[in-house]
């Protein structure tokens, strides 16, 4: 490596960013081409079936691009997908060292891209600024790795851990900058679930709104194992770019189902398991429909169910400096919860974020 070798990661890295929440289900990359130490061009993958970040640097830099090197936040393809392999256009282009963040983990990539490019007699390194590159791209890693959707449970809660009043009132439990920020998590991930007891009680749009119109809606899944949604409930009736699923069990009335049809709104029947939508074939399924993370959001018992079945990758609290105390006030996780503190969900990774009056802690769960 070379003492700039990490600016120009940098570059790429802030350029992949820029994708985020756009590509699924291709990850986010960023890429950059760097001549006698100036950039000549610079790109970032925009949207699947469209080029590649590699091609759109490559278009920039035309022919300053002989000689040059190519930062990449991930090994460049070697596979017809949707387009054609960035390591044909890399060799054809003349660069001279490839610099990349990390292996690509789709596995019909996977070092063959390195490969391809040194056997053309391309320089080629790779790990650098990686643990950035990884985060990046966290959801499409499990999702191609494992063929299921990343799952963030996202919660908000009081320092004395509760998610609503004794009177269930719940608006606003942080103020705006947190709520911002759990928009920009809509904004991020490909579908947001939520259980149909949060429906009933909030009446959400779920949609995401942020400043300047700027804000991509996912898609909405409510668990709602025997169809109470109300026809006259917001997420039947809005107008989104976004599809409403609602999933349910056999047990579910046939009529509710129907009538849902009618509004256009898609019903799913999935297995039960103890009354409720089992979590494992609705991951499958979403996985299927090309979904490649989930941003959960409550309620209390979805929130254990999600925990309890062990499928939860990462949680992000957003805790408020104010107490709404209350032996009946619910907190953000139901259920049964563990007997021994031993036998906790733990996060590890921790990541702490000032949101005005407010803080984002963020970690992993640490499998147990
Ligand atoms: C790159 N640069 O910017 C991206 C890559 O169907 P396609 O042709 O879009 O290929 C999708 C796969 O290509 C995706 O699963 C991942 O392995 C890789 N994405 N590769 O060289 C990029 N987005
Ligand atoms: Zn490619």
């Amino acid at each position: 490596m070379q003492p700039q070798d990490a600016i120009f990661m940098a570059r790429a890295l802030e350029l992949a960013r820029q994708g985020l929440g756009r590509t699924s289900p291709n990850p986010t990359v960023g890429a950059v081409i760097v001549r006698d130490g100036q950039v000549v061009g610079e790109g970032y993958h925009q949207k699947a079936g469209t080029p590649h970040a590699e091609i759109h640097a490559l278009r920039a830099a035309g022919e300053k691009a002989r000689g040059a090197t190519l930062y990449v936040t991930l090994e460049p393809c070697c596979h017809y997908g949707r387009t054609p392999p960035c390591t044909e256009a890399i060799i054809a282009a003349g660069i001279k060292r490839v610099v990349a963040a990390m292996a690509d983990p789709n596995p019909r990539v996977a070092g063959g891209g390195f490969r391809a490019l040194s056997q053309a007699g391309i320089e080629v390194e790779t790990g650098l600024l990686a643990d950035e590159a990884r985060r990046l791209n966290e959801a499409f890693i499990k999702y191609i790795t494992t063929g299921r959707p990343w799952v963030t449970l996202k919660m908000a809660l009081t320092l004395d851990g509760k998610i609503a009043t004794r009177t269930g009132a719940a608006r606003w439990i942080t103020g705006p900058a947190a709520r911002q920020r759990a928009h920009e998590l809509r904004d991020i991930h490909d579908a947001i679930l939520v259980g149909i007891g949060t429906v009933l009680a909030d009446d959400p749009e779920l949609t995401t709104r942020l400043p300047d119109g700027r804000g991509r809606d996912a898609i909405r899944v409510i668990l709602d194992s025997h169809l109470r949604l109300p026809l006259s409930a917001r997420v039947v009736n809005l107008q989104s770019e976004a599809p409403t699923l609602v999933v349910t069990t056999p047990s579910a009335p046939a009529a509710a189902r129907e009538n849902l049809a009618a509004r256009g709104v898609e019903v799913l029947v999935l297995p039960e398991e103890d009354g409720r939508v089992a979590w494992q074939p609705l991951l499958a399924e979403l996985a299927r429909r090309q979904v490649t993370s989930i941003l959960v959001e409550g309620g209390a018992e979805v929130n254990a169910t999600a925990l309890a079945a062990g499928i939860v990758d990462k949680v992000v609290a957003f805790i408020a400096p104010k107490i709404f105390g209350g032996r009946e006030a619910p907190a953000p996780v139901g259920g049964l919860g563990v007997a021994d503190p031993a036998t906790a969900w733990k996060l590890e990774k921790l990541a702490v974020e000032r949101c005005g009056e407010d803080i984002m802690l963020s970690g992993y769960l640490l499998k147990r």
